[in-house]
């Protein structure tokens, strides 16, 4: 093909109105031609490339388009198990790629077989330049496309984007997978995955691996209802299972085809395989394309932001903003940003989440810090404890850059304003990171004064946006309300502005409502009431404190009125629950008459058509106390270690530990947090990040409790006993619990730690002559290798004790294992090691 018409086939691949065929699984290949794939597969390139070649060969003479690169695991820190570079294995499988008659050739990434932080230990950067290398190699090797593929992790794709983004002009392919819940590994279900990639400025977008393309076919339909580019979608074939310690895969090809013909019948465009499928699958799909018309309709980017976990997305309904990560006016919040105590703004974050905001706004604006290095890590921070979307906010272009580039996910950025400074240096952040942006309605001469000129702002704003293919759904016009106290006339002019931008440009609007009452007492009703009138006047997302009753009040009675609570059911719970008292009820409470007269007349004032809901929310007004506020409170335990923040623990424990003793605190506050984690994790509430955070902040609190106890540990030596949490499972809390409290009653632990090995342990037990042994295990698919540790034992002729224990073992299953005690908690096996030791 000469390079106009291959121009004009990418152009329709890209349009999603041509089919584009991939390749199909290369490990399989490999086994059945007799090649084990060793610790290093990219290896075969220098090593075997007739045998890599001859594979993609039948590939292409199954019908695929597209080859695959051996190259998925081409990344500097895996490579170097293998001893080799990236530079040795890339240029090869490109070649060997074309050389197989690839019509195009795909530069395969996958992930960097780390995890990224808040998570694991990897920044986010390091996994760019790993990535960058990967890219700069292939591009020049000369492959056509990048398929970033098998990813679980948001933010490790973003990086992957970038990195191809800016060092290649390639188009980029990225999938993700999925398990059997529909969330990656991470918790990223697939409407946010494809909203945040599409934003992305990605080329296509979809699913690789997972499960069977029976299994995938649900996921497909979610990306395909978001998706504003190509769905691509390679599948498994079928379900893997273990037969014989070989991964094997149940699907034929012509089923496997089958459900793919569903996934073009549904609007898929590009396909092929993942593990397991071969040649004979690529054949039966490349059936399934000829003679048929590609049935993609792009969407249109929803007005929406994403974090790795949630997605908000305004579709005439609400959503708030919770104002309260900003020093503007907040003198603990300034010295936290100062001293960088993150711990106090996390707590923050946790409370505006709990009082049910859907975005949060975060703000680290002080003249006297390195904002772009605090707001990134502020970023990172809260992303490490709270799921909701983020709004970056600051005035300068490199602090908002900082931040967006390693947010996992789509955020709002606040704010670009109709001056050529700020649009120049804004809108191409919100273009390249995929963004949505607040647009204040503003420019070089000020806030004008009549909504008409505001409303031009934000078109000229709109204008310039669309000319750098920034759709309108991810621009958000701020009106701008100044305070009643200096400029009364001028408050209800931003209500025409909001409904003059929303009926002439079809934008969202957001507003930081709390502006109007500065300077006058009463703040909280003036708020309340302004909010109501603003929802009447179109308003999509107010900026305001989350933890304000009165708001609250509002934004609870709107979303009835408005259609958003169905059935009412929020408010009703609501009403039950005492949070939204009547004025009668509260002045019936507390005896009192007075209590809400000056509300009524707050409401009064307004426009006929607002006066209900200003009364709505003046009624709230009459609640003493104010904001409701949860920081600062003495902080339960429990709760920190259910919203997982580590730093916190340690003085918690510590306070408790003046009154109870440390077995109290474990039962009282460890185990009943982890009990209700876990449960929530089983429930799919929450994911894995979050069970690590949590399991990290018991760990945290259990070093206190462990200095605490070392200082009364008993003296004299009673016997030595090993403690290890078997093969598979790294579950540990629970055995270095165990070993704290037999080392307080004065046992010498030898403690192997987690993930240990049969033949470890027998080891140990003869070399150290230990007559009791603890094992744990956390899982059902691991109380086996407690059998399996135990026989050993047996079998090398040790006569020690066992004892065993973890929350899923029962008196039952330890017989079953052959152990010689069960115990239920530490306190028994103490007890068991002095019958024992004794
Ligand atoms: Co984990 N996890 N987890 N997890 N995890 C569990 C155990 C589940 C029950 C959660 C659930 O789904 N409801 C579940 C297991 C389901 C099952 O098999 N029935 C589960 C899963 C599925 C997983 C992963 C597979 C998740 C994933 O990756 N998708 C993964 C497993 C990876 C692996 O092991 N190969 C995983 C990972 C994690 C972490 C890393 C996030 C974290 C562990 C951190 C760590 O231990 N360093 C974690 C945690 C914390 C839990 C929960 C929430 C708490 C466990 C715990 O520490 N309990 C747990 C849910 C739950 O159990 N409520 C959840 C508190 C301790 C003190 O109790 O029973 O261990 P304990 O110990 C007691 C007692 O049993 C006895 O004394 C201790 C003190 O009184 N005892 C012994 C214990 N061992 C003893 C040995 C003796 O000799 C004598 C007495």
């Amino acid at each position: 093909m000469n390079d106009r018409a291959v121009e004009q086939e990418w152009k329709e691949i890209q349009a999603g109105k041509r089919f584009l065929l991939f390749d199909g699984g290369m490990g399989t290949m490999l086994q059945s031609r007799g090649l084990k794939v060793g610790e290093v597969p990219e290896k075969l390139n220098l090593t075997h490339p007739d045998v890599v070649r001859s594979i993609q060969e039948e590939y292409v003479q199954a019908g695929a388009e597209v080859i695959t690169t051996n190259s998925f695991g081409a990344n500097r820190k895996k490579l170097a198990e293998g001893g080799v570079t990236p530079a040795d294995v890339i240029p090869p499988a490109v070649k060997i790629a074309r050389e197989a008659g690839a019509k195009y050739v795909a530069l395969d990434i996958g992930p960097t077989g780390a995890l990224l932080k808040p998570l694991g230990t990897m920044e986010p950067e390091e996994a760019y330049e790993l990535f960058k290398e990967q890219v700069q190699i292939g591009a020049a090797a000369g492959a056509d496309l990048v398929l970033i593929e098998t990813m679980s992790d948001l933010l490790e794709m973003k990086m992957a984007i970038l990195a191809a983004k800016e060092n290649s002009a390639l188009p980029i392919f990225a999938t993700m997978t999925y398990q059997e819940d529909h969330r990656t590994f991470l918790g990223t279900d697939p409407k946010t995955a494809t909203i945040t990639l599409c934003s992305l400025g990605v080329d296509a977008v979809g699913v690789n691996c997972s499960m069977g393309p029976k299994e995938l076919l649900p996921v497909v339909e979610e990306i395909l209802s978001v998706a504003t580019c190509p769905v691509i979608a390679q599948a498994n074939a079928g379900l893997p299972r273990m037969e014989g310690g070989n991964t094997v895969y149940d699907i034929t090809p012509t089923e496997y085809a089958s459900y793919v013909d569903q996934m073009l019948a549904m609007g898929v465009t590009i396909v092929g395989g993942c593990c397991g499928t071969t040649p004979a699958f690529i054949r039966e799909v490349k059936k399934k394309l000829e003679g048929r018309t590609p049935a993609f309709t792009p969407h249109e980017p929803l007005c929406a932001m994403t974090s790795w976990q949630q997605t908000v997305a305004l579709c005439g309904n609400t959503a708030v903003i919770g104002e309260r990560i900003n020093p503007t006016g907040k003198k603990k919040l300034k010295e936290a940003l100062r001293n960088a105590d993150y711990e106090y703004i996390l707590e923050e974050a946790i409370g505006q989440q709990e009082a049910g905001a859907d975005v949060l706004d975060v703000n680290a604006g002080l003249p006297e810090i390195d904002e772009p290095a605090v707001l990134k890590k502020l970023v990172q921070e809260i992303q490490g404890v709270c799921p909701l979307p983020l709004q970056i906010d600051s005035s300068d272009p490199e602090a908002v850059e900082a931040a967006v580039r390693v947010y996992s996910g789509k955020p709002i950025i606040n704010s670009v304003n109709g001056s050529e400074e700020s649009m120049s240096k804004i809108l191409p952040i919100v273009k390249k990171y995929g963004a949505a942006v607040v647009c204040l309605t503003l420019d070089e001469n000020g806030i004008p004064e009549k909504a008409e000129e505001r409303c031009q702002i934000a078109g000229r704003v709109i204008e310039r946006a669309k000319a750098m293919g920034i759709h309108k759904n991810n621009i958000l016009v701020d009106c701008l309300v100044l305070t009643a106290s200096t400029n009364q006339a001028m408050v209800m002019e931003t209500l025409r502005a909001i409904q003059m931008v929303k009926e002439r440009y079809g934008v969202r609007t957001v507003l930081g409502v709390s502006n109007v009452s500065f300077g006058l007492p009463k703040r909280e009703l003036l708020n309340a009431t302004y909010l109501a009138a603003a929802f009447g006047a179109g308003l999509d997302m107010p900026i305001l404190n989350p933890l304000s009753k009165e708001y609250q009040r509002v934004l609870q009675t709107f979303k009835v009125l408005n259609n958003e609570d169905e059935g009412s059911i929020r408010y009703m719970e609501a009403c039950t629950g005492g949070q939204l008292m009547t004025v009668t009820e509260l002045e019936k409470q507390q005896g009192a008459s007075q209590a809400g007269s000056g509300l009524a007349q707050a409401g009064a004032g307004s426009s006929q058509a607002l006066s209900g809901l200003a009364q709505a929310g003046g009624s709230l007004g009459s609640q003493a106390g104010g904001a409701g506020n949860a920081t600062g409170q003495e902080e339960d335990l429990f709760h920190i270690i259910r919203t997982g923040r580590k730093g916190k623990a340690p003085q918690a424990v510590q306070e408790l530990l003046r009154e109870k003793t440390p077995l109290q605190v474990i039962d009282e506050y460890f185990m009943p947090a982890l009990d209700e984690v876990g449960m929530r994790f089983e429930k799919g509430e929450i994911f894995l990040p979050q069970l690590m955070s949590s399991a990290e902040t018991v760990k945290a609190g259990f070093d206190v409790i462990k200095e605490e106890m070392a200082k009364s540990g008993a003296a004299q030596d009673k016997g030595k006993i090993l403690v290890a949490t078997v093969k598979g499972d790294i579950h540990d809390i629970g055995k270095n619990i165990v070993r704290m409290l037999l080392e307080n009653y004065g046992y010498t632990v030898v403690d192997l730690g987690r993930d240990v090995e049969p033949e470890r342990v027998v080891e140990e037990v003869k070399r150290q002559g230990i007559r009791l042994v603890g094992l744990s295990a956390l899982m059902t698919t691991t109380v086996k290798n407690m059998k399996v540790t135990i026989e050993a034992l047996r079998e090398a002729g040790c006569t020690c004790k066992v004892m065993v224990g973890g929350a899923v073992l029962t008196p039952e299953y330890a017989a079953m294992v052959g152990a010689d005690y069960y115990a239920k908690d530490a306190a028994e096996a103490a007890r068991i090691a002095g019958e024992v030791l004794s």
